[in-house]
């Protein structure tokens, strides 16, 4: 609140933003004009009043308060000043921070894509499913599992609902899910949480392209919400709307062994069968202002699931799709291994134990099907659609190596 020549002027804020509401000496009663002047930031206040049109206002829209109810006056002293603060600073306050007009409008359009995503996936027959967050085997390989204490044994924390996922298609058909996956991220970069929210997709008799074709639809019907219902949000957060309709489907589709070439001719050494890190990411993400798909990864840095290509077994039949801007990955996933003696053996050659993998490697006995799925980081494409430097801002309480307070 401030004052000035005998008016009030409040910002008040509600769930869907906030308005600014003035209050003038002689329209309401002396003594809550006086009363008012000791507001602190942050208390809750019910206002009667006139809405009004007023291009002054922040917004365009005033409210001129008739009269001013207060139900708790807020403690001197709000941590969160109008000045500079520390990343950290904020992190630890991150209780208060989400009240910020910054957070809430990203909170605002987080819940949008995950409203507008649920919608593509009704109006094309896909059926939610839910699978167990206490697990006993790695989806997505060892390294980042985050052990629990199961009474006498060791669990572990879901790293995706995927297997659970194949057996459940056998029984649901084209099936989703946005649930939190957990991954024991030893580094500390922009676009790593050790928890996150994961829409995961599911799909029998369909291949690579099919899979593809499915994460360009989902997004091209998200974006196109997003850009009618979000607009102004995006463009608070720094996001012109309209590099979104720029950004629409279809992406070009480009093969691990053509991004090898990309990155040499970047004058980057960087031998076939290596990884590609975020630092590769970055690099290829110069070349094209659309989100893009890598293909064909080599098995050796994919998971045991991929199937390997028939034409050619060394590389996979995997995609990943990587957002421009230097934001990169936003989905992996591809087609399955649908033959019990193939997963076995790829098992194997991952040093892995088939034993922990039995109900697994069943559903290859009993009527198995082609099918292929992804999972997309919800916080990945939140940070790219918003512009967001780093992927804490995308979620409300962010999971990072080095916090889990508050
Ligand atoms: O490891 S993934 O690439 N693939 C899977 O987990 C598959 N089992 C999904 C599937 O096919 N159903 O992770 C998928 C996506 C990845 O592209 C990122 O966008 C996101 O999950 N991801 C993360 N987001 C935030 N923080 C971390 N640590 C993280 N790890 C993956």
């Amino acid at each position: 609140m401030r004052s000035s020549g005998g008016i009030h002027f409040l910002i008040v804020r509600d769930g869907t933003g906030i308005i600014q509401c003035t209050m003038k000496r002689g329209t309401v009663d002396d003594a809550l004009f006086e009363k008012t002047k000791d507001l602190t930031l942050e208390s809750s206040i019910e206002v009667i009043g006139k809405v009004v049109e007023d291009k002054r206002a922040p917004g365009g829209y005033e409210i001129r308060v008739e009269d001013l109810k207060v139900f708790h006056r807020a403690e001197e002293g709000y941590p969160i000043a109008k000045k500079y603060h520390g990343p950290d600073f904020l992190l630890d306050n991150r209780h208060l921070w989400i009240r910020s007009q910054k957070m809430q409008t990203i909170l605002h359009v987080r819940a949008k894509f995950l409203e507008a995503a649920r919608e593509w996936f009704k109006m094309n027959g896909y059926t939610e499913f839910h699978s167990p967050t206490i697990i006993t085997a790695a989806c997505e390989g060892g390294a980042t599992l985050f052990p629990v204490k199961y009474f006498d044994r060791e669990a572990y924390l879901t790293q995706s609902w995927q297997l659970y996922a194949e057996a459940a298609i056998a029984s649901l058909g084209k099936i989703y899910t946005v649930a939190p996956s957990f991954r024991a991220e030893k580094s500390r970069t922009r676009r790593h949480l050790t928890e996150y929210w994961h829409l995961e997709v599911e799909v029998p008799w369909c291949d690579l392209n099919c899979i593809m074709k499915i994460q360009e639809e989902l997004l091209a019907y998200v974006l196109d919400v997003l850009y009618d219902e979000m607009s102004r949000e995006l463009t608070y957060l720094g996001r012109e709307p309209d590099d979104l309709r720029r950004m629409k489907p279809p992406y070009e589709r480009i093969t691990y062994d053509m991004a090898v070439e990309i990155l040499n001719e970047e004058g980057i050494r960087f031998n076939w069968g290596d990884d590609i890190t975020w630092t590769h990411e970055k690099i290829l993400t110069k070349r094209f202002d659309k989100p893009f798909f890598i293909t064909h990864f080599p098995k050796g840095v994919k998971a045991f699931y991929h199937k390997p290509d028939p034409k050619r077994p060394e590389v996979t039949l995997s995609a990943d799709l990587l957002a421009p801007e230097g934001y990169g990955e936003i989905t992996g996933g591809g087609q399955r291994i649908d033959d019990a003696e193939e997963l076995i053996r790829r098992i194997k050659e991952e040093n892995l134990n088939p034993e922990d993998y039995k109900w697994y490697i069943d559903l290859r006995r009993y009527g198995s099907v082609p099918h292929s799925g992804f999972g997309l980081g919800v916080e990945r494409v939140i940070a790219w659609i918003c512009k967001l430097d780093h992927i804490r801002d995308a979620i409300a309480f962010p999971r990072l190596i080095n916090r889990v307070y508050p």
